[in-house]
C-alpha cells in the first residue's frame, strides 16, 4: 500500500536533513533568479547566506498573493520560459489570476507528490479512478490525472459537469474511485439515487480536495456512495494537489515533506507557533525549479502533528484545515468559522448535505440566516416537526458558535449545487 517507503516513512531525523540542504537550495535558487525576491531580501539587508540554521529561516520574510499578482504573469519565475513546460493559474475572487510555472522536473515532482496521495486514500494499479475536476488552468484535473496514471491506475478524464452523465458513464465504465471535490460527491451521490442508480456503482474509493469539509460532511459522502472516501489539500501557487493527503486511518493529512517545507503562524503577528497549535500554515517549496515559493502565507489554519501514524509513514500530518483566515465570519464580535456551522448541521440527520449561510446588518446589527435543505421532504407535512427541528439546530448552533441565528428549513434539491468548488457564504454587509 505505502507508495514511496523511502520518502514518506524516512527516519525524520534524515528528512529534517534532506530538507535542510533542499531548503538551502531553494533560497539560493529564488534569489539568484527572481529579481523580486532580491530586491525583497535586500530590503532587510538578507543574503542567502545568513540563513544558518532552521531558526535563521524566520529572517526569510513571507511571500504573498499579492506579490503574484504584482508580477503578473511570470515575473516571479525562476526558471527561463523555453525550460517551462507548463502553466496553470488561479482565477481567485479578485483581481489579476496568479499565474504558476512548471519545468520538466517540476512536472515530475507533481505527478509524484499526486501519486502518493492517490496510494494513500486506497488506489491501487487495479481500480478506475473518474477524475471530475476541471482540465484547465485549475491544477485539479490535470495533477491527480498525472498521479493516478503514474500510480497505473486507469484514468477516466471526465472533467467537471454534466452530473447525470458522470453517473452513467460511473456505472458503465465500473468507476471505483472518484475524485472530486466533497460538495460535488454530496451532489453526484443525491444525483445517482434521484437516477436509482446508486446500486450500480462500483465505487470504493473517493479522494476529495480543493475545498474543506467536516468529519460529518465525510460520512454523508461515505454514506451516499457506500465508500472510504479520503481527503487531499493542496494550493495552486504551491504545486497544486499533492501537497498533502490523509492515508486510510484518517489521521490528518500526510505533507510531501521532502518536497514542501510546513511551518504554523499567528495569522495576525505572523510569529511561528509551537508544534499542535492552530495557526496559518506558512509553505516553501524545497524543490520548485518554475515557481520557487519562499514561507508562502496560504491563509488556511490548520495545525502539525508530527507523532507517528499507525500507516507507518513518518511524515507530518496536518489537520483538515478550519478553513481560510479570509473566510471567518465576524459576527456580533465573535470569530465565526463556516464550518463550525457545517459541523453542527450535518450533525443533524434530517438534514441533507446542502446550505447557504447569509449575512447581513440590519439595524446595525450583523444578522446570521442558515438555510439547509432537509434531507426528506416528508418532513414539510408536520408543522410541528419543523419548528422542533429548527429550534434544535439553532440552540446547539448557539452554544457552538455563541451566535443566534435564523434558521430556514427548504425542501431537498432547492440550493444551489456546484460543480467545482462551493460557495456556500454570501456576506451582505458590506454590498
Ligand atoms: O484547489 C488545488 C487542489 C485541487 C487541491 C484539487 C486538492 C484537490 P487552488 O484552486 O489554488 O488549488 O485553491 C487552493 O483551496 O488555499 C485552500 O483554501 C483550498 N483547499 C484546497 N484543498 C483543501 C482542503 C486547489 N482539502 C485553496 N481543505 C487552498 C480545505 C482546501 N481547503
Amino acid at each position: 500500500m505505502i507508495y514511496c517507503p523511502q520518502a514518506e516513512c524516512a527516519d525524520r531525523d534524515q528528512l529534517r536533513e534532506l530538507q535542510w540542504k533542499r531548503l538551502l537550495w531553494s533560497v539560493a535558487h529564488a534569489y539568484a533568479n527572481i529579481p523580486a525576491v532580491k530586491q525583497k531580501f535586500a530590503t532587510i539587508s538578507l543574503e542567502p547566506g545568513d540563513i544558518r540554521n532552521w531558526e535563521d529561516v524566520q529572517k526569510i520574510p513571507f511571500t504573498v498573493k499579492d506579490e503574484m499578482r504584482e508580477n503578473y504573469p511570470y515575473g516571479l519565475f525562476a526558471a527561463p520560459m523555453s525550460d517551462i513546460v507548463r502553466l496553470h493559474a488561479s482565477s481567485g475572487t479578485t483581481g489579476k489570476p496568479t499565474v504558476v510555472g512548471y519545468t520538466a522536473n517540476d512536472m515530475a515532482v507533481w505527478t509524484e507528490c499526486c501519486a502518493r496521495v492517490a496510494a494513500m486514500g486506497g488506489v491501487t494499479r487495479e481500480d478506475i479512478a473518474q477524475v471530475t475536476f476541471g482540465y484547465g488552468l485549475f491544477t485539479g484535473g490535470f495533477g491527480m490525472h498525472q498521479g493516478l496514471e503514474k500510480l497505473g491506475a486507469t484514468v477516466l478524464p471526465m472533467s467537471s459537469g454534466n452530473t447525470e452523465r458522470q453517473i452513467r458513464l460511473m456505472a458503465d465504465f465500473g468507476s471505483t474511485a472518484l475524485v472530486s471535490t466533497p460538495s460535488y460527491a454530496l451532489y453526484l451521490a443525491e444525483t445517482a439515487k434521484n437516477m436509482g442508480m446508486t446500486d450500480k456503482l462500483k465505487l470504493k474509493y473517493g479522494l476529495f480536495g480543493g475545498e474543506g469539509s467536516t468529519e460529518e460532511m465525510r460520512q454523508k459522502i461515505q454514506e451516499g456512495f457506500g465508500i472510504r472516501a479520503t481527503e487531499n489539500y493542496g494550493l495552486s501557487e504551491i504545486v497544486g494537489p499533492g501537497v498533502s493527503g490523509e492515508c486510510l486511518e484518517l489521521r490528518g493529512m500526510h505533507v510531501a515533506e521532502d518536497f514542501f517545507y510546513c511551518e504554523i503562524v499567528d495569522p495576525e503577528t505572523g510569529i511561528p507557533l509551537p508544534e499542535g497549535s492552530w495557526g496559518e500554515l506558512i509553505i516553501t517549496t524545497l524543490a520548485r525549479e518554475g515557481s520557487p515559493m519562499l514561507r508562502y502565507r496560504t491563509r488556511d489554519i490548520t495545525k502539525i502533528d508530527t507523532t507517528p501514524c499507525s500507516c507507518g509513514r513518518t511524515s507530518a500530518r496536518i489537520a483538515k484545515t478550519r478553513g481560510r483566515c479570509d473566510d471567518m465570519l465576524i459576527i456580533r464580535g465573535v470569530n465565526v468559522f463556516p464550518s463550525q456551522i457545517e459541523a453542527v448541521l450535518m450533525a443533524f440527520p434530517e438534514i441533507g448535505g446542502h446550505y447557504e449561510i447569509t449575512v447581513r446588518r440590519e439595524d446595525h446589527m450583523d444578522k446570521l440566516e442558515v438555510m439547509v435543505e432537509l434531507a426528506d421532504a416528508s418532513m414539510l407535512d408536520s408543522y410541528a416537526a419543523l419548528e422542533n427541528l429548527s429550534g434544535s439546530i439553532r440552540a446547539k448552533l448557539k452554544s457552538t458558535i455563541l451566535c443566534d441565528a435564523k434558521i430556514t428549513l427548504v425542501e431537498p434539491a432547492t440550493l444551489k449545487r456546484f460543480e467545482g468548488k462551493a460557495r456556500r457564504v454570501t456576506d451582505l454587509r458590506n454590498s
